[in-house]
């Protein structure tokens, strides 16, 4: 696919799956090709959005799932209209720590809510889906070693219990088969560089489709 417009690359996976790399490396690597990449995360993203990351995020909260599920969906509506839309219309590449596949995943997948509500949010209040996704995907048990190696307290979501986590992975990999052409299934099991080549492998392959 030629980047000769502006195009919306996610990065997806659970726990650890180490998106934090990746997502430098792809930075790198399309920044070093001379196009512009706009950098931004989800929940989160903008000055609003932030802040309801903080919401979500805090242990000290209890959210129930509809609640949490909107505010994945306010955050993300916000950086849409207040970021995404117009870098793709200058032509730049936003490339985008999460997206809609993971409300797919948590909210429908973890949290049980039915997907027909997660599709009509998407459709009414996003409109766009990735160009291409990278999943990073990871054996949850492997995943939640590597984010409690951070040594950093868990967060709200982080304290979920194994079957949670096994339902998001489950979710993701459904969705890849559904849409083989734009969810790349990466092997995040392995060492980081291993994975960078991956990634870097796939998103040339994709650039030159
Ligand atoms: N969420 C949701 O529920 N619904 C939604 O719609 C959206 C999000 C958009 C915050 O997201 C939470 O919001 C997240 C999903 C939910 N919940 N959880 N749990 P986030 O993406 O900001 O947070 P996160 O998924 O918890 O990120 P993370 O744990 O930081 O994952 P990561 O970025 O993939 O991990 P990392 O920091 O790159 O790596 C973790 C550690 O593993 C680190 O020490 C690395 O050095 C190490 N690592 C990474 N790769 C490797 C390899 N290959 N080998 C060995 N060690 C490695």
């Amino acid at each position: 696919m030629p980047l000769n417009s502006g195009k919306l690359i996610s990065i997806e996976g659970g726990e650890g799956a180490g998106k934090t790399t990746v997502f430098n490396a792809i930075r790198q690597y399309l920044g070093e090709a001379g196009l512009t990449v706009v950098g931004t995360r989800e929940p989160g993203g903008t000055t609003v959005g932030e802040q309801i990351r903080e919401l979500l995020l805090s242990p000290d909260h209890r959210i129930v799932p509809e609640a949490e599920l909107l505010l994945m969906f306010a955050s993300r509506a916000q950086l849409v209209q207040e970021l995404i839309r117009p870098a793709l219309a200058q032509g730049h590449v936003v490339l985008t720590d999460r997206f809609t596949d993971a409300s797919f995943a948590y909210q429908g997948g973890g949290r049980g809510l039915p997907v027909a509500h997660i599709e009509a949010l998407e459709r009414d209040f996003v409109g766009i889906r990735p160009d291409l996704t990278l999943l990073l995907d990871l054996g949850v048990e492997q995943g939640m070693a590597r984010a409690q190696s951070r040594g950093q307290a868990l967060d709200r979501i982080e304290q979920e219990r194994t079957d949670f986590f096994l339902r998001v992975r489950e979710t993701y990999l459904q969705r890849a088969a559904q849409e083989p052409q734009r969810i790349v299934i990466i092997d995040a099991s392995q060492p980081q560089d291993a994975v960078v080549r991956q990634v870097l492998t796939a998103l040339a392959r994709w650039m030159s489709a």
